[in-house]
């Protein structure tokens, strides 16, 4: 049984938004972390990597997209190309150790799974407004009774299709009205958190980078689209990729 486990999820490579979440952490540890996928792709992916390696607790990890697309070194565009030369032997062999899904006892709430889109797809995209019954298809088969779940950059905390459905939103790329670091600590409950940090020092370290896509991704963090737009998207969808 575990008391305390903070959630960091879609940090895509925001490294200055990373470390003002590790420095609250580091004031009052969890006992476990729990890394939800897509940490490195983004402008500053080894400095990402990095933190990631110097965390104040023991860590498990979930593979996202992000990461099944670095390990299959799939290189069509330039971003593709310019992420995987730019992440190191060492970065790599950090999140190789990422499994598709992980569940863990936690204090107050039983066996939550964590995992990237739904149990079942790291591209499914899973969202507060996500029908009861692609939310039930989603976690078939699964027992856990909590699925925390991340993917869609959005935060929040649903009853529905028997399970209380949970996404700690994106450390590094959040869609949301306040800008921050959004991140979440389960046990006993379930607490969304969000981290004020320097989102000007975070885009000019992007733009001093080479990532072709460094001002989107500047432009993103400045005027992030905002959840009802995202939610309306997600669900035409249902699957990105
Ligand atoms: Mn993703």
């Amino acid at each position: 049984m575990t008391s305390s486990v903070a959630v960091l999820s879609d940090v895509h490579g925001n490294a200055v938004a990373l470390e003002a979440v590790l420095a609250e952490l580091a004031v009052d540890p969890p006992e476990l972390i729990v890394l939800g996928g897509d940490l490195t792709w983004g402008p500053l992916p080894h400095e990402t990597a990095q933190l990631l390696q110097a965390l104040p607790a023991p860590a498990l990890l979930v593979r996202g997209n992000a990461e099944r697309a670095l390990f299959e070194r799939r290189a069509e565009k330039p971003r593709e190309r310019w992420l995987i030369d730019t992440h190191t032997d060492d970065d790599m062999a950090f999140l190789r150790r990422a499994e598709e899904g992980v569940t863990v006892d936690v204090a107050g709430l039983g066996p939550v799974r964590f995992c990237h889109g739904s149990p079942r797809s790291d591209e499914e995209l899973i969202t507060p407004a996500t029908p009861e019954e692609r939310l039930a298809a989603a976690v078939a088969g699964r027992p856990e009774r909590v699925v925390v779940s991340a993917h869609t950059h959005l935060q929040f905390d649903r009853r529905a299709a028997g399970i209380r459905s949970v996404n700690p939103g994106s450390v590094g790329m959040p869609y949301a009205w306040e800008p921050g670091a959004y991140w979440a600590v389960l046990g006993p409950d379930v607490d969304l958190r969000r981290t004020e940090y320097d989102v000007e020092r975070a885009v000019t370290a992007y733009r001093q980078t080479d990532d072709p896509l460094a001002e989107q991704m500047a432009e993103i963090l400045l005027s992030p689209p905002t959840p009802d737009e995202v939610i309306a998207h997600a669900e035409g969808l249902e699957f990105s990729g």
